[in-house]
Order: C-alpha cells, then structure tokens, then sequence
C-alpha cells in the first residue's frame, strides 16, 4: 500500500500550491513513488484522531505502515533516504544536501512566513505599515545571502537535491505575497527552473484538482 498524506480539504490559497503538502507531493513525484493523499477540514485538524498523527493539528502527515510522521522536513528526508533522485549518493554531497534542507525551513522561510502572517493577522494595527519595511528588509538579507552563493548556477550544490525542492517551496510562498524575489533574477530564474520540472508540474496539478474539485460553482 501506498504511503498517505494529509492536506487541506479546501484549499485556503485556492489552489495556489502553497500549502505544504505540495512539497510533499512533489518529492514523492521526483522519487517515483505513488501516494494517497487524505483530506481533511480545519475541524478535523484539531481533533484527537489527528492529533495523535500531528500534535501541533497541522498537515501535512505521513502514514506508511505503522510509521507515522509530521513536519515536512522530516518526511521528505524520509522519502529522500528510502527512494533514489532526492540525495547524493556520495555522503559528504548527502550532509551538504541535507543542510540546505535545514537552511530552507529553519532560516529562510520564518521571516518569509513571518511576513505572511503578519499581513493576514496585523494588516489592521497601525503600526503594521511600520513593521513591514522591517521585515521587508529581513527578507531581502537572506535572498541577497542565497543570491550571492547561488551565482549563475542551476542548483545549489551541483544536482538537483532535496534541499533545491524545499528552497524553491520556500521561495515560491514568498513570490505569492511580495514582488521582492525579482530583485533577484538568479533566485527567480532558479525559482522558474525548479517549477518547469515534471514532477514539479504533477505535484501542482495534483494539489489543484483537490481545489478544483471542490471550489463553488
Ligand atoms: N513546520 C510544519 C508547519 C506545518 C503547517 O504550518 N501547516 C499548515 C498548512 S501549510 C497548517 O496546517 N495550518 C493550519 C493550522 O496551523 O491550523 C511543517 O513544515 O510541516
């Protein structure tokens, strides 16, 4: 059987693909693997049967057996380490890979969310159009950083790795709420590349047909 994941029943960026079991998906697509994928409402979120799968009432999760798993992180080093196409064989390239996987969700994605929650949660206090340049500019120190070690190459440490599928993810939230990534072209390019792969596009179109099945008439 399959590996299940859960995501939103109804996708609240209707359809966008920032939702994080898009990442998920997508790993599962560059490794060839297929997965279920079971959804779930905000209520159901919070109730005791997905809280025993996720403490924190979130999705995604991950069930493959009698393994259960949160945080997307950890489940897609999971899938990386069982399945050929996400990890360098060689082990020092396999740490390097498995870094960028940390720098993406521990230091480039909270001033990103961050900014995100902020517009949905703050947007009415005053000192909202005070705070943004802040964080506008807490952005803008990690994209110019991973701009600069970026340079002109395709990836960020020779292929294509797991640590690309989760900072392109990262980037990609960000492209939706700011116009900021294109100060950068190298990051939009590298953005652009990471989108323009086939497992990329079957991830998407999968978590699309979830908002497409389901949006109101
Ligand atoms: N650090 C967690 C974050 C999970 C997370 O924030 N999930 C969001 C969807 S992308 C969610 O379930 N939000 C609803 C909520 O927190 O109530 C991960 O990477 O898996």
């Amino acid at each position: 059987m399959p590996a299940a994941i859960t995501a939103f029943e109804s996708s609240p960026d209707r359809g966008a693909g920032l939702a994080r079991d898009t990442r998920v998906r997508w790993a599962f697509e560059e490794v060839g693997q297929p997965y279920d994928v079971r959804l779930v409402s905000f209520k159901e979120m919070k109730e005791p049967a997905h809280l025993v799968l996720h403490p924190f009432g979130q999705i995604p999760t991950y069930e493959e057996g009698n393994l259960a798993l949160f945080e997307t992180g950890s489940i897609i080093l999971h899938i990386a380490e069982n399945h050929a196409g996400l990890l360098p064989a060689d082990s020092n390239a396999r740490a390097r890979a498995i870094t960028w996987m940390f720098a993406a969700l521990n230091t480039v994605e909270p001033p990103i969310v961050e900014r995100e929650a902020a517009s949905y949660m703050e947007r009415d206090n005053p000192w909202h159009k005070h705070r943004l340049p802040i964080m506008d500019d807490r952005i803008r120190t990690r994209l110019s950083q991973l701009s600069a070690r970026l340079g002109d190459a395709d990836w960020l440490d020779g292929a294509f790795s797991a640590g690309d599928l989760l900072m392109i993810s990262v980037l990609l939230r960000l492209r939706y709420s700011s116009p900021m990534l294109d100060e950068f072209p190298n990051l939009a390019t590298y953005v652009a590349r990471g989108e323009a792969r086939p497992a990329y596009q079957r991830a998407f179109a999968a978590q699309l047909a979830v908002f497409a099945d389901r949006a109101p008439n």
